[in-house]
């Protein structure tokens, strides 16, 4: 079995719900074979989020870790690449903090590479029906503070965990006008369990294409 530990974010912002989290807590019910589960839900509070992960980590025992965001306006499920040293919150967190231009972890490397491998989990997701690209951006608000955070723990605690992050389209009750696309509960939890199934199962990522001209 491989310990496995999957995270979702409250809601934020003007949302009474978060569709990772929503997410998240289908995907336990069903874990793929072979992948012992463990959930959490994150903080959308800066100076929270990353204790409370690394809170997570250590209680599950995790030996892999998939944080899981919701990024409104994607149409598809993205498997991050990239966590990049800066929080720079375009709207204030759930306690009133809004940093600017900080880094996550003073004195830390500008950026961190998923140790996931994303092209075959972007694969496992497509191959269960559903949309899925590979993302170079996870922006710079909680979801990229706390993918920056994890693969930090990972670098300076933890070197045998592996670890990303997925970016989840809305909820379908949060464009009730249908004009932002979204994606049902249901189907992101089976985007997550395809992707876990695929992260414990596949160390040498795929040679496929999977890159962005912009
Ligand atoms: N999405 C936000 C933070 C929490 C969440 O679910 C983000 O993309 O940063």
């Amino acid at each position: 079995m491989t310990r496995v530990l999957l995270t979702g974010f409250e809601p934020f912002g003007d949302s009474t719900v978060n569709p990772s989290w929503q997410a998240v807590r289908l995907a336990a019910a069903t874990p793929p074979e072979g992948v012992s589960l463990t959930t959490a839900v994150l903080p959308v509070v800066f100076h929270d989020a990353n204790e409370r992960l690394r809170a997570a980590v250590e209680e599950s025992g995790a030996e892999v870790v998939v944080c899981v965001g919701q990024a409104g306006g994607r149409a598809g499920v993205t498997v991050e690449r990239v966590a990049i040293n800066l929080d720079d919150a375009r709207i204030p967190d759930n306690a009133g903090g809004q940093p600017l231009d900080e880094p996550v972890v003073a004195g830390g490397p500008a950026a961190y590479f998923a140790t996931l491998p994303v092209k075959a989990c972007v694969a496992a997701v497509r191959a269960a029906g559903l949309p899925a690209s590979v993302s170079h951006t996870a922006g710079t608000y909680l979801c990229n503070h706390v993918f920056y955070g994890l693969m930090h723990l990972i670098e300076t605690e933890r070197p045998h965990v592996r670890g990303g992050f997925v970016h989840v389209p809305y909820a379908p009750e949060q464009v009730p006008g249908g004009d932002e696309p979204s994606m049902s509960a249901p189907a992101i939890a089976a985007a997550l369990t395809a992707i876990l199934s695929a992260a414990v199962t596949t160390t040498a990522d795929l040679k496929v294409t999977g890159g962005s001209l912009h």
